[in-house]
């Protein structure tokens, strides 16, 4: 029984490389919902329709989001009638959006509604959001704190960072089976995901840190890190953003409380010492997912540690 922590684009390569290894039946991903986003009156949860996409086999793979090829012709239309068209919603992704905002006003929990959409997907791994409330990540700027999809997609990056926040109920709980699934583990990984976007709001949950803590030598991790970069997105931004290090270590750092091992890549291996210091056993590895063949072999040596 596996269960994953994931974000969306690094952690679906991942997560696409365990599918092939372990039956569905012991496969259970938790994603992040702190990028879910209310737009066009939908609700949009993108790293669980990255995560639901990549075990569906219909993922874009060269943009590491939506759906293989879209068309967005109701974005051209809508922007004629004034509509926002930065975040870029195709036209077979916005199915998803709706048949979701549907069934939340229908009065389902957003674990339902994902239970829903898997099925219709056939996707049979137990995907899970990591919560049913509305927990939204917030960039804090010199302009004042924005939404991260407006950080990082409508405002490409640019302003400063100068903290982070997750917006939500004082005591935010989790979704169901979501504690289960990680008490019950034979291993949890975390995938390669900005540790501070889509593995943080997934933290920020008191009783999901809680039983992380308890499970903690059967946790292993996987930077997003390599040679103190990410391999994409913001997480370099963000990790300065909130005072940490760019680094296997630094990410070693954030970890260290949830997870008992850290996979670094093989470049990464003189940082090993360090992140032993913390506390945390190293494991140097290609991490590296340039394809489905790497995906899987990742997989599978996570599988074996
Ligand atoms: P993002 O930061 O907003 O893109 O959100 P994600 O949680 O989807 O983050 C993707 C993270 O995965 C980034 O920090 C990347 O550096 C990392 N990543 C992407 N591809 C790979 C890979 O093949 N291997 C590893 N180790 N990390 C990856
Ligand atoms: N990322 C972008 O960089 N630009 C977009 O226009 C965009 C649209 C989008 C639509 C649906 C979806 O599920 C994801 C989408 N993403 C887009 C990806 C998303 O912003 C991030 O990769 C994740 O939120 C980070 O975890």
């Amino acid at each position: 029984m596996i269960t994953v922590l994931a974000g969306g684009t690094g952690s679906a390569k991942l997560v696409r490389g365990l599918a092939a290894h372990v039956s569905p039946d012991d496969l259970t991903v938790i994603v992040n919902i702190g990028d879910n986003i209310l737009l066009h009156g939908l609700y949009i949860c993108p790293d669980v329709d990255t995560i639901l996409y990549a075990l569906a086999g219909v993922l874009d793979k060269p943009r590491g989001w939506g759906f293989k090829d879209d068309t967005f012709n109701f974005l051209e239309q809508g922007s004629k009638y004034g509509l926002e068209d930065w975040f870029k919603l195709g036209d077979k992704d916005l199915a998803i959006h709706i048949a979701r905002t549907e069934m939340m006003k229908a009065g389902l929990t957003l674990g339902e509604v994902t239970q829903q959409i898997a099925k219709h997907l056939k996707v049979y791994q137990k995907v899970l959001p990591a919560s049913d409330e509305h927990i939204e990540t917030r960039i804090l700027t010199p302009e004042g704190d924005m939404h991260l999809q407006e950080f990082w997609v409508k405002r490409k990056g640019t302003p400063n960072v100068l903290g982070v926040s997750y917006r939500g109920s004082e005591n935010p709980q989790p979704a169901s089976g979501v504690v289960k699934a990680i008490h019950d583990a034979d291993k949890v990984v975390i995938c390669p995901a900005n540790p501070v976007t889509s593995i943080g709001p997934i933290l920020h949950i008191p009783s999901i840190r809680e039983v992380l803590t308890k499970v903690r030598s059967r946790v292993v991790a996987v930077s997003p890190i390599v040679n103190n970069r990410p391999i994409s997105g913001p997480a370099g931004k963000f990790l300065r953003g909130i005072g940490a290090e760019v680094s296997p270590v630094g990410v070693a750092q954030i970890y260290s409380g949830f997870a008992g091992r850290l996979l670094v890549d093989e470049t990464d291996r003189a940082a090993i010492d360090s992140i032993e210091e913390i506390g945390v056993e190293g494991i140097a590895a290609n991490i590296l997912m340039r394809d489905e063949s790497a995906e899987r072999q990742l997989a599978q040596f996570i599988i074996s540690i």
